[in-house]
């Protein structure tokens, strides 16, 4: 038997590797056909829709490629050039490119600033950074859930329930939007702080159209003696391209996903400050010069030991590779085209008589108000789904309840990456005009009762014909990530 590095065996060893490893050279397709085949329709539906899930984007076939490498096979617990497990001198040099890449595609002095590619995902993420800086129930100060903010700021039920484990380990006071503009609001923020004394403030969320006022945050963290936490999961891609304010200017720790507007794979980073503070972080009586900041050991030592095992390497390879492409000025061109799109769906939704939250964005994402059509956003979720349009239900300011959250929340991270630029967005604006209407004549002829509206959309051939304009309409852009030529028929 020869492989196509040249290697040959002895029939006698190819035979024995047959024998107890049969599919360890096969494609996906000849070993699991099953699997295969689900890959497949996923790749499918993603490619003949239109991909409107704020959080979602189409990252590229080099990332793919690294994603599913040998990477993901070794052990590699500890940090390059100090790990548990032998084997790692090109696992440290991944990683090490990894860093060194996350840090340029912010504009970060690597003096001032470290970063941990390590975490899983966001939530691993912020979680490793409150428990490297706080003990357990210190108090900590996130955008509320209903109001727009992450299940990983805190959250409990209006009856105390503690949802949130960052609600459990630790105590947690939401801050919140003002209910007459949708925006937050810093003065309450201020006041609450002001009496609640958290030791840590956060600021990001993962439905809130607006910029954030770091300066106001942190003015009001100093006031209160608290650490400033910014979680750029949504807009890290915008930070990275200068389409968004960044939070590096103000912040000591910085958290991120990197799956989204990042484009890169499903992993998480943190980045911590480091090196002698400045003047403004210096309390009284301490000289310039003579404190440095002391959060890189601690973040290292919560990510591991504390909280995960060996690094998802391959994650780690796929994101120094996304890395690389969000500091090419392509990327920036994509990041302005990603505020563009979303400015323009916005646009055309306030043209055509709708009611978006703060009334507009500054960046990915539009947040629809659907109460004044009558509407919850489960329903038109439901609506869109049947037309091949994604999108999910969000609650908005001043939802009574959240079960029945009257918004949806749309992003245009992922259609920008195929292509799209502010007419084609115009045109989905048109698209989701259509599945409202249709939706509010489903719901008059067949009433509000959950089962019986479901029915109604079942049924409804206006639908049927959105769907398949939808999906003649979305096969014309081209699709990242793969070849949607090459799916099976
Ligand atoms: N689940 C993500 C979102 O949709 O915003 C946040 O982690």
């Amino acid at each position: 038997m020869t492989q196509s590095n040249g290697n040959t065996f002895s029939a006698e060893k190819a035979q024995q590797f047959a024998e107890v490893f049969p599919d360890a050279l096969k494609s996906l397709k000849e070993a699991d056909p099953e699997v295969a085949a689900l890959i497949e329709d996923e790749k499918r539906r993603q490619w003949s829709g239109i991909e409107l899930i704020a959080s979602e984007n189409f990252t590229s076939a080099p990332v793919l490629e690294a994603l599913g490498s040998a990477l993901t096979n070794k052990y590699s617990e500890g940090l390059p050039g100090a790990r548990y497990y032998g084997g790692n001198e090109v696992i440290d040099k991944v990683e090490v490119l990894c860093q060194q890449r996350a840090l340029a595609a912010f504009g970060l002095d690597p003096a001032a600033w470290g970063v941990n590619v390590q975490p899983y995902s966001g939530s691993p993420a912020n979680f490793a950074v409150y428990t490297a800086l706080l003990q357990p129930h210190d108090r900590i100060m996130g955008l509320d859930l209903p109001s727009g903010g992450h299940l990983t700021h805190g959250y409990y039920t209006a009856g105390g329930k503690k949802i949130s484990a960052t609600s459990i380990f630790f105590e947690s006071l939401p801050y919140k939007l003002n209910v007459q503009t949708g925006y937050i609001d810093y003065d309450k923020l201020e006041e609450k702080a002001t009496d609640y004394r958290p030791k840590l403030i956060i600021s990001g969320g993962s439905a809130y159209p607006r910029e954030w006022d770091y300066a106001r945050l942190r003015a009001i963290a100093d006031k209160v003696g608290a650490l400033l936490m910014v979680d750029m999961a949504h807009i890290s891609g915008l930070v990275a391209a200068g389409e968004a304010a960044s939070p590096f200017e103000l912040a000591d720790i910085v958290t991120t996903t990197t799956h989204k507007s990042l484009r890169g794979p499903r992993a998480g980073m943190i980045f911590f400050r480091r090196g002698p503070k400045p003047e403004s972080a210096l309390k009284r009586g301490e000289a310039p010069g003579s404190v440095s900041y002391d959060f890189e050991d601690r973040i290292n030592f919560a990510v591991f030991p504390s909280l995960q095992g060996g690094p998802h390497n391959h994650q780690i390879g796929a994101l120094a590779v996304a890395l690389r492409a969000a500091a090419s000025p392509a990327f920036k061109l994509y990041a302005r085209a990603v505020v563009a799109n979303s400015r323009a769906l916005a646009g055309e939704l306030v043209r055509r008589g709708y009611t978006l939250a703060t009334g507009g964005t500054d960046n990915h994402l539009v947040l629809w108000d659907l109460r004044p059509e009558g509407l919850t956003g489960s329903k038109v979720e439901a609506a869109a789904d049947r037309c091949h349009i994604t999108l999910n239900k969000n609650a908005v300011v001043g939802d009574a309840s959240a079960l029945a959250p009257g918004g949806v929340r749309l992003g245009s991270p992922a259609m920008t990456s195929r292509g799209l630029g502010e007419a084609d967005f115009r045109a989905i604006a048109g698209f989701l005009d259509e599945v409202v209407a249709e939706c509010k004549a489903v719901q008059a002829a067949h009433g509000k009762q959950l089962a019986a509206f479901s029915k109604g959309l079942d049924a409804s051939e206006k639908l049927a014909d959105i769907r398949a304009r939808v999906q003649a309409w979305a096969a014309t852009f081209p699709m990242p990530g793969f070849d949607a030529a090459l799916l099976d028929a």
